[in-house]
């Protein structure tokens, strides 16, 4: 029979790992969100909200399941997906607002932050905008970060990767990873970096986010405003994940490659802190 004391213990200690482990040693907790678009835009979890950013949207919008020949399945898994059209308005594509995420980073925006996509392109490989932070999405405005005609990532205030990283018609992991007051962002691939940034500080400029401290959404996925031509692409997308910290190069790698499951199959810290319940539950009985 075990003391109410050492059950407290063992709660304490269980939760406390828990944390630990969730927050590494400064125990900063960072919100985590993730989408994996299994017939609509509701979040699998952290509370983010992804809208339509206009009326036209929704209905050039489709969702579904790999069936293996027209949509290649993840690893030999069905997946669900979001169907992305190629946009012909500036109004067009997606909103997502992270409410739990203040500035960070040393600035007034959100300035450390990683978003990750599992993501298929079906057709020859084209100019396609992953996101423009300046959610307005003005003419003139480019987006902020792109897939390239000959299969490279990048853009050019942060530079590429090399050419063919991307190939059309697969599915790829696509890690963007931003520590922006320390001038650092790097791009990876399957869990492999491609690519990193170094130099000058870039805190609070065109790749920081507004935060929960700015009404409204932060940012907008998969359109851009630049109107030398169309730099948006039919694709699909399995599963969207966003960080308000910069993962680490070990964290992007044990993700690995696309996962028909989504990018995180459980928010980790929650399932940590379930297990150290579950645990002391185990030793009370
Ligand atoms: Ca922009
Ligand atoms: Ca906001
Ligand atoms: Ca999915």
């Amino acid at each position: 029979m075990m003391t109410t004391a050492f059950r407290l213990r063992s709660l304490v200690r269980s939760l406390a790992l828990g944390l630990a482990v969730c927050g590494g040693a400064s125990f900063s907790l960072a919100a985590e969100y993730q989408w994996d678009f299994g017939g609509d835009l509701s979040g699998s979890f952290g509370g983010g909200a992804m809208t339509y950013a206009d009326a036209t949207t929704p209905g050039l919008t489709s969702f579904g399941t790999t069936d293996g020949s027209t949509v290649p399945h993840i690893n030999g898994q069905p997946a669900s997906y979001m169907h992305v059209p190629q946009f012909t308005l500036l109004e067009q594509a997606y909103d997502v607002e992270f409410p739990s995420t203040g500035p960070n980073g040393g600035g007034a925006y959100v300035n450390q932050y990683t978003m990750i996509f599992d993501l298929l392109w079906p057709n020859a490989l084209d100019w396609s905008s992953f996101f423009n932070t300046n959610q307005a999405n003005p003419a003139g405005n480019d987006g902020d970060f792109y897939l390239a005609s000959d299969g490279s990532l990048g853009i050019n205030a942060l530079g590429y990767t090399a050419a063919g990283v991307i190939a059309s018609d697969e599915w790829h992991r696509i890690a963007f990873v931003a520590d922006l007051g320390a001038g650092v962002v790097t791009y990876y691939v399957d869990g492999t970096q491609e690519y990193q940034r170094t130099g000058s500080s870039l805190v609070d400029g065109r790749f920081s986010l507004t935060s929960n401290l700015d009404a409204g959404p932060d940012l907008r996925l998969f359109n851009e405003g630049d109107t030398s031509g169309n730099y948006t692409q039919e694709l699909y997308i399995n599963s969207y994940y966003f960080a308000d910290r910069a993962l680490s190069p070990g964290e992007i790698a044990a993700l690995g490659g696309p996962d028909a499951n989504g990018i995180v199959p459980e928010p980790s810290c929650v399932l940590l802190l379930v297990m150290g319940l579950a645990s002391f539950l185990a030793i009370k009985r």
